[in-house]
């Protein structure tokens, strides 16, 4: 499925991101850059060390990184050239600016690939697997925080989102 506004289109696919070939894959992060489980794992072990050793490098210079937030690494042995990683928000029950974290997490990613001359960038479902934000909730605030983005003044091409099961594409599907 896919959707254009002014010059960037966005999509939506059914896959595994450490897989997809495009100029930056976003990684569901944690605060300490250092890896984790999940799709943060799985960029980590197919990307090699490499990746690890500039987010050491990050982390000496500005700390833990703080949600909402977004980072650039190279992408090792990734297809990807970059891994963009940003923290998504631990889900509280919506009472600790969960929304707001979220669409920022989406916002400074993008950001950064403009400002990097980005033209192709892939996300996971940030914060819907182990920071268990609600997948509706969820997909809704990643859909409108893209679609508004690229309303204004980006010169990103392509926006795919990786999805890594069928209920997840639908969900993302009802919301774009
Ligand atoms: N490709 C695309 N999506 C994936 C992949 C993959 N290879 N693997 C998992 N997903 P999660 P979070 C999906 O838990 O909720 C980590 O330990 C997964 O099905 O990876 O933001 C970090 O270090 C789900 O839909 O990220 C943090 O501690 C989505 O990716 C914490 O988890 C996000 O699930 C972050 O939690």
């Amino acid at each position: 499925m896919e959707k254009q506004i002014k010059q960037t289109r966005i999509s939506l696919e059914l896959g595994d991101i450490t897989k997809c070939r495009v100029d930056a894959i976003v990684n569901a992060a944690n605060p300490s850059l250092m890896g984790g489980a999940g799709v943060d794992g799985a960029i980590h072990k197919a990307g090699g060390p490499a990746i690890l050793k500039e987010c050491k490098r990050i982390v000496a210079h500005i700390g833990r990184l703080t949600p909402g937030h977004a980072v650039i690494t190279n992408g090792g042995r990734l297809p990807a050239r970059h891994v963009i990683h940003t923290v998504g928000p631990v889900w509280h029950g919506g009472v600790q600016r969960e929304e707001l974290i979220l669409s920022s997490a989406y916002r400074e990613s993008l950001v950064l690939a403009d400002k990097m001359a980005l033209k192709t960038i892939a996300f996971p479902s940030i914060s819907t697997g182990a920071y268990g934000y609600p997948l509706d909730q969820a997909a809704e605030i990643a859909m409108r925080t893209v679609k508004e983005y690229i309303a204004g003044d980006s010169f990103l091409e392509q926006i795919i989102f990786i999805l890594f099961s069928q209920e997840i594409l639908e969900a993302y599907q009802k919301k774009l």
